[in-house]
């Protein structure tokens, strides 16, 4: 742990890949997500929208949609530090301080084995805060700041549940959460977003 903020610390957490300077240009992609995306408002606390194959999140469908050009490019640069290429991307705008997640882990059903969940951060720079799973009052925080990749693989969920905290910040943020999802044509949906974003 090195640092702290506002009570809780700052750390890292084994098995998480965090790389802060990842994505250039990401001023303009947040810049094309804020206007270009058609966002939907099913959930209160954020917006989301989703791209790539079907997805099941939080009790919501979303349906198959192309990537757009803009997305295309970041998710080939996440594709080529996985092993298995991303197929989904659910993002999330928040679109100041109050919006914000919930603790949870991401469910493992519809996901490719062994897979986890790689978010690229754009806008305003907001802790992603965890707790462990066995001892809740353990917390230690991310800053997740602009153009950085976190990539949560499945291990960590098992033992830590993370969130996205209310924040004194006004501005706003959008995350980019890839996943490789199992798809066929025609194949039974399963859930696999957050427990309890
Ligand atoms: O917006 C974020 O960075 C959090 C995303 C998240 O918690 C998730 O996709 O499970």
């Amino acid at each position: 742990m090195t640092n702290v903020v506002k009570g809780v610390p700052v750390g890292t957490i084994d098995g998480i890949v965090y790389v802060a300077d990842f994505l250039e240009g990401h001023e303009a992609v947040f810049e094309w997500a804020l206007t270009g995306v058609a966002w939907d408002d099913r959930i209160r606390a954020r917006k989301t929208a989703s791209f790539g194959v079907p997805y099941h999140y939080g009790g919501l469908t979303y349906e198959e949609s192309p990537f757009p050009p803009e997305l295309e490019r970041v998710r080939a640069l996440v594709s080529a530090r996985l092993a298995r290429p991303a197929n989904n991307c659910l993002l999330n705008h928040y679109p100041d301080g109050r919006s914000r997640m919930g603790f949870h882990s991401d469910s493992e059903e519809g996901i490719v084995p062994g897979t986890g969940v790689t978010i690229v951060s754009l806008g305003v720079q907001r802790p992603l805060r965890f707790r462990a799973t066995a001892t809740p009052e353990r917390r230690l925080d991310y800053l997740l700041a602009p153009g950085s990749l976190m990539y949560l693989p499945k291990e960590v969920q098992n033992e830590w549940q993370h969130s996205l905290p209310r924040s004194s910040r006004r501005e706003g943020r959008i995350s980019l959460t890839f996943r490789t999802i199992e798809h066929r044509e025609g194949a039974a949906k399963a859930d696999s977003g957050p427990k309890a974003p």
